[in-house]
């Protein structure tokens, strides 16, 4: 990887930018996609698959079986199960931490409000098949959305995988669809005969998947976040182990070739030795071609100082952030953006990624400036409740009245006047 030795910051927002990727093209080939699938329904969706994955569907195949899924669980060794069910305790364990208690918060005397939180009644997933079958996405997906209650999680998937089955079981999928690319987004968004209309739809996915998802969003479906490549950046001292930083960054740069990853650091020589150990482990990677073009476009940053390295940091948002450096927690401190960060010499990427509880979908492309990873929030709406008794409408109604009446809201003036009227009634001074 190329190192650029101490950038003046006036140089650091080209440095950190990301390729910028032309939608445009593939917005037009995905817009037929939609149209099709929201006016052919299921009969579309088996022309789809016949035309982009060459496989001979009838509509009634477009969902998988009860018994299929049921099936997998005997093609998985032992070994893959006890981790999943591992992983799926630790990521459950975690997210339902998030579940808050009803606080009902008197703002003033008789004026109480409190929210709920509900679960979206139906959500989508999609898997994505591609080279790498995600059913780690599929416990980051279906643990919240199980634990916030959603009724109906929708699956679509171009895979048949067994463990992405498997976990799809695990998790209290409702419905698995054998249905890829930017068609099965269609499904999900606008219901087909057997897919229900959902009202979130999450997941990765390539190119088209990401268009369609923007696509939906713009006509008013919510979508989990705007998604890009797959990025890290990795932030070394002399304390970190050369070999273990060559490591993180190839775990992410093996995910694709579009992957980024940005080393940076204050010591030259930290920087050489992972470049040598780089070379050797890629060489030794079944997915080199992926990782070497992945390393192409990403970067080692030379700086002078930790202040330095932590403003660049910010400025980048990385999707992940892997401090191994002495004083990782006290920097941790000072990150205002990132999706997802990762402390010392033992903490890989790669246990977020699968197992150790938190979620691996997470904000790409500079949005963790302004968004979160995916967590049970995603999966539930908070509504509100309030309820103020008559001494409440004594205290709270005069601010009402003073406000509408200088926003020119009569009406809204008059909803409270006349109860506050009423009251004076019932209760004369
Ligand atoms: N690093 C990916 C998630 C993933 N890794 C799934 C392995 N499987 C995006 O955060
Ligand atoms: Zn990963």
């Amino acid at each position: 990887m190329n190192i650029i030795p101490f950038p003046a910051r006036a140089e650091w927002p080209a440095l950190l930018a990301r390729p910028v990727q032309s939608t445009e093209q593939i917005e037009a080939a995905v817009a037929p996609i939609l149209a099709q699938v929201r006016s052919g329904g299921d009969a579309a969706l088996v022309e789809l698959a016949k035309k982009f994955d060459k496989i001979d569907l009838e509509s009634s195949q477009l969902q998988v079986n009860p018994d299929e899924l049921d099936a997998a669980e005997a093609q998985l060794s032992d070994e893959l199960k006890a981790a999943i069910r591992q992983a799926y305790q630790n990521i459950r364990l975690f997210h339902e931490r998030q579940k808050q208690p009803v606080e009902k918060i008197e703002t003033m005397p008789g004026v109480i409000c409190w929210r709920k939180s509900v679960g979206i009644e139906k959500v989508g997933l999609y898997i994505p098949g591609g080279t790498a079958p995600l059913f780690s996405t599929v416990l980051m997906l279906g643990i919240p959305a199980q634990l916030a209650g959603c009724r109906e999680v929708v699956l679509c998937t171009p895979s048949n995988h067994p463990a992405i089955y498997f976990a799809a079981k695990l998790v209290g999928v409702t419905k698995v669809f054998r249905i890829g690319g930017a068609q099965a987004i269609g499904a999900m968004a606008y219901g087909t005969e057997s897919v229900p209309k959902v009202y979130k739809i999450f997941g990765p996915g390539n190119q088209y998947v990401t268009a369609a998802k923007m696509l939906v969003a713009k006509e008013g479906m919510a979508i989990d976040m705007p998604a890009g490549p797959s990025e890290v950046a990795v932030y070394a001292d002399d304390s970190a182990i050369p070999a273990f930083v060559a490591a993180d960054l190839l775990s992410q740069a093996e995910h694709g070739a579009d992957s980024q990853v940005l080393l940076v650091s204050t010591s030259k020589k930290l920087l050489s030795s992972v470049n040598l150990t780089l070379s050797t482990q890629l060489s030794r990677l079944p997915r080199q071609e992926f990782a070497g073009k992945a390393l192409e476009n990403s970067k080692m940053i030379l700086l002078d100082n930790q202040t330095d390295a932590i403003d660049l940091l910010n400025d980048y948002a990385a999707e992940h952030l892997i401090l191994s450096i002495e004083n990782a927690e006290e920097v941790a401190d000072k990150i205002i953006n990132a999706g997802s960060i990762f402390l010392g010499n033992y903490t890989p990427e790669s246990a977020g990624d699968y197992a150790s509880g938190t979620n691996h979908t997470l904000p790409t492309n500079g949005f963790a400036r302004a968004y979160s990873g995916v967590s049970l929030d995603s999966f539930v709406k908070k509504i509100t409740v309030q309820h103020i008794t008559a001494e409440g409408l004594q205290n709270v109604g005069p601010v009402v009245e003073a406000m509408a009446e200088a926003e020119s809201l009569e009406a809204h003036k008059r909803a409270v006047s006349l109860r506050l009227a009423s009251l004076a009634e019932v209760n004369p001074a």
